[in-house]
């Protein structure tokens, strides 16, 4: 049998994000392209850091402390640290907003950008220590005309977004990003150390046959999120029911949403008025790729991304996922009960 040769023309993401900057002409300045490439590497140095703390973790050295006599630096906090150190030198960023900080940072005149990051540097990461998929997630701003970088150039609706994605720490590493143009999954290729281009242009099929809710929160379920489970679980007679898919991990569940289609949902109830998820960090950033691969993201009132932020780690209800699923969910929020 003939060999297979090895391709000679990969396509990068940053060469896939430069050729989208070519098409939009001269307005393009090559400035996101640069921060991207930031972003790129702060998801390959927390991929090597999540795999060799998996590592450490099946050999059994968790907790202990290392050669120092420190303790070991959690995961999420390494993660945060990598981004706001590589987002700060890019010199491409005004504001960033971290999960894991409780005010936005301000960056400095010097390396100040035109750009504001807000991210999840480790989503998910109650299933580290089982070796589950975790993420990064990203939202891109891009300041107001005239702003100096405040706050406020992040409270702003997620339609205003410029680009957002995330890397999921898989068996490989994924990252899945928009810049408003489709949707597009880069694997990291470790021998070369880039993400190439995997899964161009990924469209979430119409209906899909998964939901992906924690019904370990049935009880406390408003009643149109216990009707439209119910209708998805005892269809009409010649229906197949639905399956259920949970991991507990935004990223992969989405990941996996967008794939194969279907509905995640992680909605307001009666305990926690809007839910779990952070609106800037996390709901955003998966409507728009959501949106951008052809489905539907709502809070089953009305559209993610046009909420308008008012603080920064505020919460939203989230259902996204294949257009037709989410429009059958709805269907169940219109009906007065
Ligand atoms: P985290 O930011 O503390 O990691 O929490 C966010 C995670 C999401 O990844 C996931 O969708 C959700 O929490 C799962 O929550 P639950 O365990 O309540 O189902
Ligand atoms: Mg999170």
């Amino acid at each position: 049998a003939e060999e297979q040769l090895p391709s000679t023309d990969l396509i990068t993401l940053t060469r896939h994000v430069l050729a989208e900057q070519f098409r939009l002409g001269s307005a393009a300045t090559g400035d996101l392209t640069l921060l991207l490439t930031a972003i790129q590497v702060t998801s390959k140095f927390i991929a090597t850091n999540v795999r060799k703390a998996r590592l450490i973790n099946l050999v059994g050295l968790a907790g202990e402390t290392n050669v120092q006599g420190e303790e070991q630096k959690k995961l999420d906090v390494l993660s945060n640290d990598i981004m706001v150190n590589a987002l700060r030198a890019s010199g491409k960023t005004a504001v960033l907003v971290s999960e894991e900080l409780d005010d936005a940072i301000i960056i400095e005149e010097k390396l100040r950008g035109k750009y504001c990051v807000v991210f999840d540097p480790l989503d998910g990461s109650s299933n580290i220590d089982a070796g589950v998929n975790i993420g990064t997630i990203f939202g891109i701003y891009q300041i107001q005309e005239g702003s100096e970088g405040v706050v406020a150039d992040v409270l702003r609706p997620g339609h205003e977004m410029v680009a957002a994605g995330y890397t999921m720490y898989g068996s490989s590493a994924n990252l899945v990003l928009s810049t408003g143009n489709g949707v597009n999954g880069y694997t990291l290729d470790a021998s070369l150390g880039e993400f190439i281009l995997t899964h161009p242009n990924i469209q979430i099929p119409s209906r899909g046959k998964i939901y992906s809710f924690n019904e370990g929160n049935s009880m406390y379920f408003h009643e149109p999120t216990t009707n439209y489970l119910n209708s998805i679980k005892f269809p009409a007679a010649g229906k197949s029911p639905y399956s259920a898919r949970y991991i507990g991990s935004m990223v992969a569940d989405v990941h996996r949403t967008l794939l194969y289609g279907g509905i995640f949902g992680y909605p307001g109830d009666k305990k926690s008025k809007n839910g779990k998820l952070r609106l800037l960090y996390e709901a955003f950033p998966m409507a728009f790729l959501t949106e951008q691969a052809g489905g539907l993201a709502t809070t089953g009132t009305g559209r993610i991304l046009d909420i308008v932020p008012t603080s920064i780690h505020e919460r939203c209800p989230v259902f996204l996922g294949s257009k037709d699923d989410v429009e059958d969910l709805l269907k169940f929020y219109q009906t007065p009960s």
